[in-house]
């Protein structure tokens, strides 16, 4: 066996993790506390996505089927929950808000209901701080700029459970393990505060991890949820050189249950530790255990290393240094960051998929105009903030933090019918892209009114382009997005080593036209509110799929999940089509960059 002892953990860091408890109930509960005490189960098409906790000591659980939920428990309130609208901005607001409380800026997403914060900074502030004589009155100082700002701890003891439980005394420490356990021991209480600060302010709960790097942080959550927060302690290994609590720790978890080991790379394993191909069973759906192997099975298992998953792994399609990674992982190696937060997402889309077929052009520009409109309401939402300063008058003005450069269009036409009236089962999407007209990003202008304009200026001319047929496209899906986001300077704390000066400056010229006081009657989210929920009304047609996007979030604030290589994109400014993959360098070929040089 591979020895990893020759490469050391990264312990500097203190990361601490997120999960709220039954995320989506919990943003139902909070739209109507009077929920919080009953049964409630979260339904999406035929199935409970989620259920509170009162519902699950009722006998409810996730991703059961609403048949079986009401059988189980026919006083359980179901609500539905396949707009995610409601989600998608808790989980924006819970974001800034944890993000407010930190000081590095280092808060990433994974999905909706997840954040990893890197706390290492206001650990090593406060580590210096302490008063080695009076540990029990402590002060964690939350604010740098003020030191009054904070709250009183007990600096003597972990807060909230360890892993493992009886975890080792500072004093049977070694002076490194020592160091760490004191690390730990303060994000132990930054934790409490942080949940405290949630739950007080917010309404939220969560399930939360305390370590030294991501994926521990996330796996030991786990160990006490919900509501609760755990923390995995020294030692990394014993005075003898025996493993630590990290590997036992690791060990005991199924490989599939490993962060960033998905299905593919679980299978491939089993396979090569079983010895045998690993059942498939398509029938079980996320979560479900498939096979019974450990990380344990597998990092004690003969020959294997990093060299060894590399050739079991490996290949074509397969990242490099794919075997190490995974090698790493195993034994509780992670080096990744916690990735600044974006405050703009990289693009924003709206899109809906048709059960019954687009045919005629009335019906496309329906669909067009309701996307547009909403796109739109969703880029007043999502890209742009309340100005600091107040315009004359004392009215607060709103402004963009972000220009989308490229408006996209996107499509996905059912292949005809075989001679034998089959269909082939496609999922090919067409997309055509071209410059984003200015006038969307007036705030004079209601959404519906602009939209209509989109429609009628670029989107109908750019629909004429991906089909050519006068009539009868049998569309199965519509996507409109804003994309090729160009941050303004609003961000500029954010985005390291540019030049603010000239950032503000040119801010202020791209602005200038946008910037417009709005009066209080017309608040954007008030108005975007009523007009989503008229919009779902007014699609017939439309099955809305959103639901199915959730799981393949990946932090960024879109709501679309193309698979990228189907994708064919068709340049609105030359004509050319590519795979989707060139169109950033095609872009910048026509200098439509992210920060276009002044
Ligand atoms: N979700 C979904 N479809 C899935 C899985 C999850 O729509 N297949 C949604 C509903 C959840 C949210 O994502 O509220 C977060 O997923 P979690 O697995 O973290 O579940 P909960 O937060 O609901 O519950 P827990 O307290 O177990 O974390
Ligand atoms: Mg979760
Ligand atoms: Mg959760």
């Amino acid at each position: 066996m591979q020895s990893d002892r020759s490469q050391k953990r990264d312990e500097s860091r203190v990361i601490i993790h997120f999960d709220y408890d039954a995320f989506y109930a919990s943003v139902v509960e909070n739209e109507n506390p009077a929920l919080k005490s009953v049964p409630l189960a979260i339904q999406q098409k035929q199935i409970v996505v989620t259920c509170n906790y009162e519902a699950r000591r009722r006998g409810l659980r996730k991703l059961q089927l609403i048949t079986e939920a009401k059988r189980v428990c026919p006083d359980a309130v179901i609500v539905l929950g396949e707009d995610l609208t409601r989600f998608r901005n808790a989980s924006k607001d819970l974001c800034n808000f944890l993000r407010e409380r930190i000081w590095s800026g280092r808060l990433e997403r994974l999905g909706f209901d997840e954040v990893w914060l890197d706390c290492t900074d206001m650990i090593e502030f406060n580590y210096a701080l302490l008063n080695r004589n009076g540990l029990e009155h402590s002060f964690f100082c939350t604010a740098k700029d003020d030191p009054t700002r904070g709250f009183d701890y007990d600096a003597r003891a972990v807060f909230g459970p360890t892993y493992p439980a009886d975890a080792a005394s500072e004093g049977a420490l070694n002076e490194e393990d020592r160091l760490l356990h004191s690390r730990l021991l303060l994000g132990s209480h930054l934790a409490r505060y942080l949940r405290h600060e949630l739950e007080s302010q917010q309404g939220y709960t969560a399930t939360v991890g305390i370590a030294t790097n991501k994926t521990l942080s996330k796996l030991v959550g786990n160990v006490n949820k919900p509501r609760n927060q755990t923390t995995l302690m020294p030692p990394l290994a014993d005075a003898h050189g025996n493993e630590g609590t990290v590997h036992q720790f690791m060990d005991m978890h199924d490989v599939g249950k490993v962060p960033g080991i998905g299905f593919k790379l679980a299978q491939k394993i089993w396979a090569y530790v079983l010895g045998r191909e690993a059942t498939h069973d398509e029938g079980l759906v996320y979560g479900g255990i498939r096979e019974n192997v450990t990380v344990r099975d597998v990092r004690l298992h003969e020959h294997i290393g990093p060299d060894k998953l590399e050739e079991i792994l490996g290949g074509p399609g397969a990242q490099k240094g794919i075997g190490g990674r995974i090698w790493g992982l195993l034994n509780g190696y992670d080096d990744t960051e916690v990735s600044k937060v974006k405050r703009v997402p990289s693009q924003i889309s709206q899109e809906d998929s048709y059960m019954k077929y687009l045919h005629t052009f009335e019906q496309v520009c329906q669909q067009l105009f309701l996307l547009a409109e909403r796109l739109i309401r969703r880029m007043h939402l999502d890209i742009m903030e309340d100005d600091e300063e107040i315009a004359s008058g004392g009215v607060p003005t709103r402004r963009w933090l972000a220009h989308p450069r490229t408006l996209r269009l996107t499509t996905r036409p059912r292949p005809p019918l075989n001679s034998d009236g089959t269909r082939v089962r496609s999922f090919n999407r067409i997309s055509h892209s071209g410059p984003m007209p200015n006038f969307v990003f007036s705030l004079t202008e209601t959404p519906s009114v602009l939209a209509d304009r989109l429609v009628d200026t670029t989107l109908v001319p750019m629909f004429r382009k991906l089909h050519t047929e006068r009539n009868g496209w049998n569309l199965s899906l519509i996507n409109v997005a804003a994309t090729n986001m160009a941050e303004t300077a609003a961000n500029s704390k954010d985005s390291e080593g540019r030049d603010i000066g000239r950032m503000f400056r040119r801010q202020e010229d791209v602005l200038k036209d946008f910037k417009v006081v709005e009066s209080q009657d017309t608040a954007p989210l008030a108005g975007a509110e009523t007009s989503e929920a008229q919009s779902d009304q007014a699609e017939p047609l439309s099955l809305s799929m959103q639901g199915a996007h959730v799981l393949n979030d990946g932090g960024d604030w879109l709501d679309e999940d193309q698979p990228e290589a189907e994708q064919v994109y068709y340049c609105g400014i030359c004509g050319s089509s590519m795979p989707n993959f060139a169109t950033d360098a095609h872009n910048r070929f026509h200098g439509i960059t992210s920060e276009r040089p002044s």
